[in-house]
């Protein structure tokens, strides 16, 4: 027996290995990179190999999440024992092709946690929700277990994903956990058709000759996060220990809360000369039936939730960064 065979052995010996779903997409890019960062094995998987250079170095499986078997090879051949599943139809591409983002957001999370429960080198799920869960009646500042009435697509998968995971893990023992996300905000990798995108795609129109159109209104303000605090929460809620976790669902969490004339006008103590105008659309209207504000009380208490950017910050930060991206996709 050779010296590396028996290094092999000893190196997937209790060994984490943190396997993405969605690895290309907006969170699964920062998620990846933070764990490549600390010195993490990750395998990526998705349907596409990652665009951001420096994952390219990881091993990436070429997987659609709507299929079982192939994910089954995926997580099995690398022994993953941490999935992040974030693969999914966001709200605003969602509405325009509902039977596909249904099939792709429950299909998907029932493969995964299916295949939680019955391998065993998978210990830990970490499984995003949304501020999607909330509709009419949840008011401003949405309580953990708030009136949920979802308005969207994308929003009912989420809020029957969140009954499935509580499912999963009182009756097959899966250790899935997860967060309500609100809009996310970061530079890696561009969002794929949500309504909380104004947020991003803004920071590619700062110096054109033509204004930003804002397909939200002037004042419609969300929770929003900055990339930093999303990847911190998900790490350190999978690093909780289990037993603090007291919510069945998943956790509500919050950051910060602007409308976009709010973040235009932190914009401009950076490009005095920046213009917007206000065209809304039908994302109006989803944002509209969702909160201002999340109450992550139950957060902060069970695992530690403290987010540390504030909207000045996250423009500062976003300025600084160099986007090495393609253009957004439209979504109209
Ligand atoms: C979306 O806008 O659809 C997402 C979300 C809030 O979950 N960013």
């Amino acid at each position: 027996m050779d010296a590396s065979y028996i290094l092999r052995i000893f190196a997937d010996m209790n060994v984490d290995v943190h396997g993405i779903i969605g690895a290309s997409g907006q969170l699964g890019t920062e998620i990846a990179l933070r764990l490549m960062e600390a010195g993490e094995r990750v395998v990526l998987l998705d349907i596409k190999a990652p665009s951001y250079a420096p994952l390219q170095e990881l091993p990436f499986e070429k997987v659609d999440v709507r299929d079982q078997g192939a994910l089954a090879a995926g997580l099995g051949g690398h022994k993953v024992t941490h999935v992040y599943h974030l693969a999914a139809a966001l709200s605003a591409r969602g509405e325009q092709e509902p039977q596909w983002a249904w099939d792709l957001n429950m299909n998907g999370l029932l493969h995964v946690l299916e295949l939680a429960a019955s391998m065993d080198h998978i210990a830990k799920v970490f499984w995003p929700s949304s501020i999607a869960v909330f509709g009419p009646g949840s008011g401003p500042v949405a309580a953990q277990t708030g009136h949920r009435l979802p308005t969207t697509v994308y929003g009912v998968s989420k809020n029957a994903g969140e009954h499935w995971c509580a499912w999963y893990h009182q009756h097959r023992g899966v250790d899935v956990r997860s967060v309500r996300y609100p809009g996310l905000i970061g530079t890696l990798a561009p969002p794929g058709g949500g309504t909380t995108d104004y947020a991003v795609e803004v920071f590619d129109h700062l110096h054109g000759a033509a204004p930003y159109t804002c397909f939200l209104e002037a004042q419609e303000k969300l929770p929003m996060m900055h990339m930093d605090d999303a990847v911190t929460g998900a790490l350190q809620l999978l690093a909780a220990p289990r037993a603090a976790l007291q919510c069945a669902e998943a956790y509500n969490i919050g950051a910060m809360s602007f409308s976009p004339e709010e973040l235009f006008a932190e914009i401009r103590r950076h490009v005095p000369e920046f213009k917007a105008v206000f065209a809304p659309d039908f994302r109006q209207a989803i944002a509209a039936g969702w909160p201002d504000a999340m109450d992550d009380a139950m957060a902060r208490r069970d695992w530690g939730w403290a987010p540390q950017v504030g909207l000045e910050e996250l423009v500062r930060s976003m300025m600084a960064s160099r986007r090495d991206v393609q253009p957004l996709p439209q979504v109209s």
